[in-house]
């Protein structure tokens, strides 16, 4: 039986490497060990978050510029916390989201190339010291997540970016994963599903987060 007063969870990668699958699995993990949790995902989680990921996600006549990208990502992200998040910690439920900051760390830092500093000030400025309690990043190569996410129709305005773009966001991922040991745990997903579980399993029975 939980201990520790509620956490907050979030799960990363790129597109393809898993995160609705093994959302769900983490999901019923969370009901074996009756814990009270609430999913979520960024952009997005409210109301008005999510009209903001359609900004974010469509196609325009005119090209979205980077630092209006980010700003955006970060205006649905107060929101987010304000709305969902924190009353939902104050609640004692845990909170899972289906990425954060991290991404926006990966690919507007990284991928969009505005640099980390920006990422940074505006984290401190919306989030203040909220931060996930443990991330999970599901990594897989580039061309892999393209493969996983072939066929599903219209690309959106992230997916129609090419492999540099991706290469640079799976690095970010990688750099942030080995700058603290403590909150991030790195799963190879290019495994079969089963494997990618199993590893998974394994975070969860051995993160102090979880134990009795
Ligand atoms: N974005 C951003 O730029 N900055 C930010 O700060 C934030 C987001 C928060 C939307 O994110 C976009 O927002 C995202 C970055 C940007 N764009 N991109 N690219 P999203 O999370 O909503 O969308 P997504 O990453 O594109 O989700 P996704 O494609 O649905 O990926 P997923 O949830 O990780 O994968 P999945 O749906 O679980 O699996 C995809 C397929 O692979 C499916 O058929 C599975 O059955 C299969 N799969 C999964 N695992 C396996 C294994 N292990 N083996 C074989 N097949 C598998």
């Amino acid at each position: 039986m939980l201990k520790e007063s509620a956490k907050f969870v979030t799960l990363e990668g790129m597109e393809g490497a898993g995160k609705s699958t093994n959302l769900a699995y983490i999901c019923e993990f969370f009901d074996k060990q009756k814990i009270k949790y609430r999913v979520t995902r960024e952009p997005g989680g409210t109301e008005v978050a999510e009209k903001i990921r359609d900004v974010l996600l469509c196609h325009h006549d005119e090209p979205l510029h980077p630092m209006c990208e980010l700003l955006l990502i970060f205006a649905a992200r107060a929101q987010h916390i304000e709305q969902v998040i924190k009353p939902a910690l104050a609640n004692g439920e845990w909170v899972l989201s289906d990425r954060f900051t991290d991404a926006t760390y990966a690919y507007q830092g990284e991928g969009r190339q505005l640099g980390g500093d920006k990422v940074e000030l505006l984290e401190h400025f919306v989030q203040g010291d909220l931060k996930p309690d443990l991330t999970i990043i599901l990594d897989v190569p580039v061309e892999l997540s393209a493969e996983r996410v072939r066929g599903r129709g219209e690309l959106d305005r992230f997916e129609v970016e090419q492999g540099a773009f991706f290469q640079r966001v799976r690095d970010a991922y990688h750099q942030r994963a080995a700058s603290d040991a403590d909150r991030y745990r790195l799963i190879d997903a290019s495994q079969t599903l089963p494997e990618v579980q199993a590893d998974l399993q394994a975070v969860l029975d051995n993160v102090k987060l979880f134990q009795d």
